[in-house]
């Protein structure tokens, strides 16, 4: 496999009315899922990719499974698992196109993998893992099976990214701090927002944040800014670059999941930074220009289309 992650999936009820989710009347029901959309991306983008969980044995879990194997990601390490449901997200989209979410996952499925269970040569073939600050937040156990998972990796060079996503409706700010931090020193990609930047290290200094930063062996650190674009630190300085216009934001969930599947795209193709970041930020604004999680993840030819590299042919 190119690329593998280890996520929850979630059925995602879509609200058809923007505004308070209380007044809502009808949902579209979609799926998500941070690690989820980032694989879906990366099977878009054309790279071979794995997705390890657990899902409830019930419809919506084979929903889920039969949807992302359409995708053409590898779903062999994904399993049913009898007597638990699958994880729920209710959304709440405000009229800018930003939302809050409603999870109904307190016995996520995910409980039932164990560090005992992971597909250890599953990893160990993987060009890159990549793990987020979901996974680790939805329940306590489920913290080790992240850091044994990162410890094959590493003991087997396969590359690490990490994206926190710190989701504070899962864990509080202490907790995500604790375990992010522990999984730093296998990190070879950091993929980051500001605030959660700042969150991790405990200071919103510049300085401080790049000091801390070099305890680290990252090979890139790339902090996301949505709409402005993002950084990446090179020779202690934040290189900025600029994100790219939307003329209609519809919903801005799963942009980030977007951009790390274009990091990760250029990446393993070697490009050089600035062209792999050019390449995400596109696929950040694409993903905000469609409504749901992962619908606006783009295939390879649409990005170049999106960049100017090549013609779209409509008729
Ligand atoms: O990044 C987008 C995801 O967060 C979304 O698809 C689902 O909220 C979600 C989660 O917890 O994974």
């Amino acid at each position: 496999m190119d690329i593998i992650t280890i996520g929850d999936g979630m059925i995602t009820f879509d609200p058809q009315t923007k505004g308070p989710l209380r007044f809502v009347h009808q949902f579209e029901r979609k799926i998500g899922g941070a690690e989820l959309n980032v694989i879906l991306g990366c099977a878009r983008l054309g790279l071979k990719a794995g997705w390890i969980s657990r899902l409830g044995k019930d419809e919506f879990g084979r929903h889920i499974i039969n949807t992302i194997r359409g995708e053409g990601i590898d779903v062999s390490k994904v399993k049913l698992v009898e007597g638990y449901a699958t994880s729920l997200n209710f959304k709440e989209v405000q009229e800018s196109g930003s939302g809050r979410t409603f999870y109904y996952r307190t016995k996520s499925p995910t409980e039932t993998l164990t560090p005992e269970l992971l597909p250890e040569e599953y990893i160990r073939n993987a060009k890159i893992l990549h793990v987020t600050g979901v996974f680790p937040a939805i329940q306590e156990n489920n913290r080790a099976v992240i850091l044994r998972a990162l410890q094959i990796a590493k003991e087997h060079g396969v590359k690490i990214s990490l994206d926190p996503n710190i989701r504070l409706r899962l864990w509080s700010k202490e907790q995500a701090r604790i375990t992010i931090r522990s999984y730093l020193q296998f990190v070879d990609y950091l993929l980051v927002g500001r605030e959660e930047l700042e969150l991790i290290f405990e200071t919103s200094n510049d300085q401080e944040l790049i000091e801390a930063i070099k305890l680290y062996s990252f090979e890139q650190v790339i902090v996301k800014d949505g709409a402005k674009g993002c950084y990446s630190l090179i020779n202690n300085e934040w290189v900025h670059v600029p994100g790219t216009h939307v003329a209609k934001v519809v919903d801005t969930v799963g942009a980030g999941d977007g951009f790390d599947a274009g990091f990760l795209y250029g990446t393993i193709q070697g490009w050089p930074i600035q062209q792999t970041l050019e390449f995400a930020n596109a696929i950040g604004a694409m993903v905000v220009q469609v409504n749901g999680d992962n619908e606006g993840l783009p295939y390879l030819e649409e990005v170049e289309v999106f960049l100017g590299s090549r013609e779209m042919i409509e008729r």
